[in-house]
């Protein structure tokens, strides 16, 4: 029986130690620009454990007042968000499969004991396009489901430099991070995880 949905494809390794060091350079730059902070839960206003920022002409945001979306606009300091930088689009060129660029770069940081609960990501407005997830630094203890909550669910780990691609009818699937593993990896020096997403948020036309 089919565990995983099609188009999901778990490429380990596909950074070596110096591109994901680069691409932690890159991702201080942006952070430095675009502060990571605590979003908040759409029902509650709690906080989630895990902090967030963006890059590209569009950054997923999440609070009580507007719910989950998308918006232009960092929301502590009501700037842009940074651009998404070449090594990223670079990538997305190599992985994603498809002759456009992605619109938005999430950027989550997991401390030890942070989590994501299973969820689908359904802000966008479209999903045809695939998305592109990079994991740096700590390992974490992934979870798959299918696209209705309650299905059948796959764990795995996703260690730094590991890329995840969710294409076709692996778009839509429940997903979270139930755990990450303190001290697994040198990359970051005060520890954690990062993961980025490189998502379209409109059709493309
Ligand atoms: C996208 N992030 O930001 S990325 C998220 O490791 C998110 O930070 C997780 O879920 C993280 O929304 C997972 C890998 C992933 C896996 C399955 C997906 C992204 C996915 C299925 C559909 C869309
Ligand atoms: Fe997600």
């Amino acid at each position: 029986m089919q565990v995983l949905p099609k188009g999901f494809q778990h490429i380990p390794d596909f950074l070596d130690y110096p591109a994901q060091n680069a691409l932690v350079e890159t991702i201080r730059s942006i952070v430095e620009q675009a502060p990571l902070y605590r979003p908040e839960m759409p029902n509650n206003g709690k906080p989630f454990s895990v902090r967030i920022t963006n890059c590209g002409q569009l950054g997923w945001v999440s609070d009580q007042k507007g719910g989950y979306r998308y918006q232009a606009t960092h929301p502590r300091t009501n700037l842009p968000w940074p651009a998404i930088p070449n090594e990223l689009l670079k990538i997305w060129d190599e992985i994603s499969g498809v002759d456009y660029q992605p619109e938005a770069c999430l950027i989550n940081f997991y401390d030890q004991s942070a989590k994501m609960g299973l969820h689908q990501d359904k802000d966008e407005a479209t999903f045809d396009a695939p998305v592109v997830s990079i994991s740096l630094g700590d390992t974490c203890l992934f979870r798959v489901g299918q696209t209705t909550r309650g299905g059948q669910t796959k764990s795995f780990k996703l260690n730094s430099g590991d890329i995840v691609v969710l294409a076709g009818e692996s778009r839509l699937v429940y997903h979270g991070v139930d755990k990450i593993y303190p001290d697994t990896s040198p990359l970051l020096k005060n520890g954690g995880r990062i993961n980025l997403t490189l998502r379209r948020v409109n059709p493309f036309t």
